[in-house]
């Protein structure tokens, strides 16, 4: 095995920002951002939408493709896929929504793994009874239009499909709780049994993400929600009971096993080291997002994190006093820094 990368001290955070004007889209709520170098030789990212109206996550109605050549400038696609494509017919009264993608280009074409979250916007018994599932859509432009080739991907329950094609050509596919699988060569189906990966803790919620650099393999995810359950919005913002964090572990083959690395990003918005800060200074912090969810790329030979904030709900409210809402998110992107051993620094988000 080679060496091992170690978690960095925390103190590292202090390097300098690297602004990327977050949130990158201000037309719009998004999060659970799947970015990508495509052929063109942009960055595309697709989104999930969160509601202008509100409602939540069983409201999520679409993904948007956003492509960019500098990081910092984006240009909307439109809507590449909606709910409507993908709702089977029901009458239950259940609610269909569109969670975190991912996005991939593979023998021409583009393929789209969405994650379909169905159930009923309640706590009953009945309403607990969520269901998930993976389907995936093609297109021939990462613009789309997709079509739905896959309703439902057999031997996958769960949501936050993640795919990442290997140096030799195989294809992995990550989602829920830590599942795992080969692709078949057509992306249309699993190549072996899904299996529980070993990701070196079992604090995991969901955010599944695999990056490679230099021969290695970094798995990133989201920690937990426990503490969010025993906690009010009061002392959400207490710092010491902020966990909602995304972290990395590092292995030495896509399926693992992981070593649990440390922390990638803290909670988003929060006044601690690695919280956000600008060029006048620190703000206070928006609300809480609740999930970090990460999407990593690597452009010009730099890695950057894709992640989401509450900043735009906030700004809309009253520029950073506001609270911001937690299902209206908005894009951020931030460097990743490594240090001489290989592992990532905790990221430092910034602001405009
Ligand atoms: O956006 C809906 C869900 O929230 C995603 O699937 C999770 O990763 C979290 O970001």
């Amino acid at each position: 095995a080679s060496a091992q990368p170690q978690q960095a001290d925390k103190a590292n955070v202090n390097r300098e920002p690297y602004p990327l004007g977050n949130p990158v889209v201000t037309h719009m709520y998004t999060a659970d951002a799947a970015p990508h170098v495509m052929p063109d030789g942009k960055v595309w990212m697709v989104t999930s939408v969160d509601s202008e109206a509100g409602g939540g996550y069983s409201t999520m109605a679409a993904y948007h493709a956003f492509s960019s050549s500098d990081m910092r400038h984006w240009t909307d696609n439109g809507a590449v896929l909606t709910v409507d494509q993908v709702r089977p017919a029901d009458t239950s009264g259940r609610r269909y929504a569109l969670w975190a993608p991912d996005i991939i280009y593979r023998n021409g074409r583009y393929y789209l793994y969405y994650p379909v979250w169905s159930g009923f916007p309640g706590s009953s018994p009945e309403e607990r009874k969520v269901e998930s599932w993976i389907g995936v859509a093609v297109a021939d432009s990462p613009a789309g239009p997709f079509r739905v080739a896959v309703p439902r991907l057999e031997g996958t329950r769960g949501i936050d499909p993640a795919v990442f094609v290997d140096d030799d050509g195989t294809a992995y596919l990550f989602w829920g709780s830590r599942m795992a699988a080969r692709l078949s060569d057509d992306m249309l189906s699993l190549a072996d049994e899904p299996r529980k990966i070993d990701v070196g803790t079992d604090r995991f919620m969901e955010a599944s993400w695999l990056h490679k650099r230099d021969g290695r393999y970094y798995f990133s995810h989201h920690s937990t929600y426990d503490h969010f359950r025993k906690i009010d919005a009061a002392n959400a913002l207490d710092p010491e009971r902020r966990q909602s964090e995304l972290w990395w572990s590092v292995g030495d083959s896509p399926l693992g096993p992981f070593r649990h690395g440390g922390v990638l990003n803290y909670e988003p918005g929060a006044g601690v080291a690695g919280g956000p800060r600008s060029s006048d200074g620190d703000y206070p912090p928006w609300r809480l997002t609740l999930s970090n969810h990460g999407g990593i790329v690597e452009f010009h030979g730099q890695d950057y994190l894709f992640y989401h904030t509450s900043a735009l709900s906030s700004w809309r409210q009253d520029r950073f006093q506001g609270a911001g809402t937690w299902t209206q998110r908005s894009v951020a992107i931030d460097r990743i820094d490594y240090d001489t051993d290989g592992a990532p620094l905790p990221v430092v988000q910034t602001v405009e």
